[in-house]
């Protein structure tokens, strides 16, 4: 180890002087050491250099990040939680994705969570396919539940724009609950909990335009084309209300009332083509009335169409459903500020934010007054912006995806200069790697917006890592927002493709560590065990063939490191088997699985699951099951045969 010194100071001594680090620290930013809740983590990872004082090195091995991040994954379908400031892949939840890990997508459990809205038409398109499930989804945005403004620790949610769904994780188990096929609209893309009183409603944005009834009695006319925003009941994971809009929609957000949801638009012409798109002068914000909605659904306006009542919010229907507010064309971003106050709308291709005082959009609703008029800012910031971001201290981000930048600026001092005053708003950029689209400062989204981190999610990192070959991983950087200018302290390298994240304080998450043996997800599965006589105490093994349907046999077993109770079952050549594993350990951390040799299967049985899947028994011949999350020193030895004896036998 060769130890060179370096202005008077030996590497090893910089490294030992954590001490001396941690006071380094508090002389460069306080925002740095405030990663630092045991002493420890912010001497350590000050100790270096002030550069680094964040990413991998802020959290050293042992210690636990400060706040969950949970990042959307694009077309991987899945969510992500990830640890921040160390910006560490905690777990990967699979959603809309099949995940040949924890066998979501296959199991029982998991089909049922996805087929429980889904619509007839979908199930026999799908089964024309030889398919039970649509296992793709475009996961584009992530969001908490909120109380009062604030996230409540409670649900996740999340939209498919591939498949028109939306889907809820449950947040004390990091599980996928529910899978909500939203009828009428195409393409969920921009989503947000209500953010108050509470989050009552998912407000959800149809991107593409369709016939309204899309049955191919009209296809090229495109007069019949219509947009549609949904409200879904947070809690039933059903369709609330329906509301057809002028043009398309694409991001969303709420109020901090619970009066307003908002959306942009960027197809306000209803074009086909690209230039038909970007033909107009003006888009514009959608403004929602959801008291007014409320009523009218409650008086039965509208019409009902696959269950969902819809209203008519289009212009021409001058309803007091919606508002429409023209922004400079093709908007993006929609972001409300936690100064509860004020909405920014990214202008895309505009080097504009236009900032919007939602306590004025009542005016819109009770009198004529010009849409514009609850415009009260409109910085030039830069090219391309897309993303708005907040902190507790009236700044907003914005990320500009044609300059590689992301631009700090002042809320006020905007409102002042769009007023006339002789104030530049702008107070710091900075150079990111490349092309951002979201960036999410910690709580920023909600009214608890805290000072320390910001997350740019770029959409190329070209050379910023390892060639990998011509796919290149997206980069999500971490930048401390504690100083008056901002520092980039860490490059994230990401499978494709987050498009957002949020980042939440640990202390509102608890997760638990074993499952409740009685958790809702097992119900049905448990009520199957029930109806064929097992105790749900002991689970005792038992191999039964069903006595409406001899071909299908139900095999019940558990799990107890490194064994399975049943170390060999029988069954006959194309059998329908399902297989129902309990996992008796309740050790943190002790997960179990199951994988059937040649069949294609394979499933976690994480500490007190009950979980099964069903597969056809392949040729006659012995079949090796084991166990795949290695959970003991005898791991290995974990397995057991399924003898399946020819169809005649
Ligand atoms: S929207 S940046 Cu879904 Cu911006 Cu992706
Ligand atoms: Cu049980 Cu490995
Ligand atoms: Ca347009």
């Amino acid at each position: 180890m060769s130890e060179r010194p370096t202005s008077g100071i030996s590497r090893r001594g910089l490294l030992g002087a954590t001490a001396g680090g941690a006071a380094l620290a508090g002389a460069i930013g306080g925002g740095r050491l405030a990663l630092g809740t045991s002493a420890g983590i912010g001497a350590l990872a000050l100790g270096s250099t002030a550069a680094l004082a964040a990413g991998d090195g802020a959290v050293p091995p042992g210690q636990l990040d400060t706040h969950y991040g949970f990042w959307s994954s694009g077309q991987t379908g899945e969510m992500r939680i990830l640890g921040i400031p160390s910006m560490r892949e905690l777990m990967r939840v699979p959603v809309f994705n099949r995940c040949s890990a924890t066998g979501w997508g296959q199991t029982n459990e998991s089909l049922r969570v996805h087929q429980r809205t889904m619509t007839d038409k979908t199930k026999k398109h799908l089964a024309a396919n030889g398919k039970k499930i649509h296992d793709n989804g475009d996961l584009h945005h992530v969001h908490m539940s909120f109380t009062d403004g604030k996230y409540d620790g409670k649900y996740l949610f999340m939209n498919d724009k591939a498949n028109t769904r939306v889907a809820r994780v449950r947040a004390d188990v990091m599980k996928c609950d529910a899978i909500l096929e939203i009828p009428n609209a195409k393409a969920i893309h921009g989503m947000r909990p209500q953010k108050a009183p509470n989050t009552k409603y998912v407000f959800c944005n149809g991107e593409d335009e369709a016939p309204l009834v899309n049955d191919g009695t009209t296809m090229q006319d495109v007069s019949t084309y219509v947009n549609i925003f949904t409200a879904v009941d947070a809690e039933a994971m059903l369709p609330a209300w329906q509301v057809i809009v002028s043009g398309n929609l694409d991001n969303c957000d709420a109020d901090y009332e619970g009066k307003w949801a908002f959306s942009t638009s960027y197809n306000s012409e209803m074009g086909m083509t690209l230039s038909d798109m970007t033909a107009a002068e003006m888009d514009h914000v959608v403004i929602f009335n959801i008291a007014a909605i409320e009523a009218a659904v409650a008086a039965g306006e509208g019409q009902e169409l696959n269950g969902v009542r819809i209203l008519d919010g289009r212009k021409d229907a001058k309803s007091q459903f919606t508002r429409y507010v023209p922004i400079a064309n093709n908007p993006h971003g929609c972001n409300m500020a936690p100064d509860k106050k004020h909405l920014c709308i990214g202008g895309k291709l505009s080097p504009t934010v236009t900032v919007l005082d939602v306590t004025k959009f009542d005016t819109l609703f009770d009198s004529d007054a010009d849409p514009r008029s609850v415009v009260v800012a409109e910085p030039e910031l830069g090219l391309g912006p897309l993303h708005t971001a907040f902190d507790g201290r009236g700044n907003a981000y914005t990320s500009l995806f044609l300059d590689s930048q992301v631009v700090k600026w002042n809320i006020e001092d905007a409102i002042k200069a769009y007023a006339g005053e002789a104030v530049d708003p702008i107070k710091d950029k900075i150079d990111v790697h490349y092309q951002p689209g979201h960036l999410k400062t910690v709580q920023g989204e909600t009214s608890e917006a805290e000072n320390n981190w910001l997350v740019c999610l770029c959409k190329f990192s070209k050379d910023r890592f390892l060639n990998v070959g011509p796919l290149k991983p997206e980069n999500d950087q971490l930048i401390d927002i504690s100083g008056d200018k901002m520092v980039i302290v860490h490059d994230g390298p990401t499978f494709a493709e987050p498009h957002d994240a949020i980042a939440v304080a640990a202390s509102k998450l608890n997760p638990l560590s074993a499952w409740k043996r009685d958790d809702p997800m097992w119900a049905e599965t448990r009520a199957q065990a029930v109806a064929d006589g097992v105790d749900l105490d002991d689970w005792q093994d038992q191999v039964i063939r069903d006595k409406d349907d001899p071909k299908k046999v139900r095999v019940y077993m558990t799990s107890q490191a490194p064994s399975f109770s049943l170390e060999t079952f029988t069954v006959k050549e194309g059998d329908e088997v399902t297989v129902i594993v309990t996992n008796l350990d309740d050790i943190d951390d002790l997960t179990h699985g199951f994988t059937m040799g040649n069949h294609g299967v394979a499933m976690e049985v994480a500490p007190q699951a009950t979980t099964s899947v069903t597969f056809t028994a392949a040729n006659a011949g012995v079949y090796w099951y084991y166990c795949q999350w290695f959970c003991h020193a005898l791991h290995m030895e974990m397995r057991g045969r399924m003898f399946v004896e020819p169809a005649g036998a």
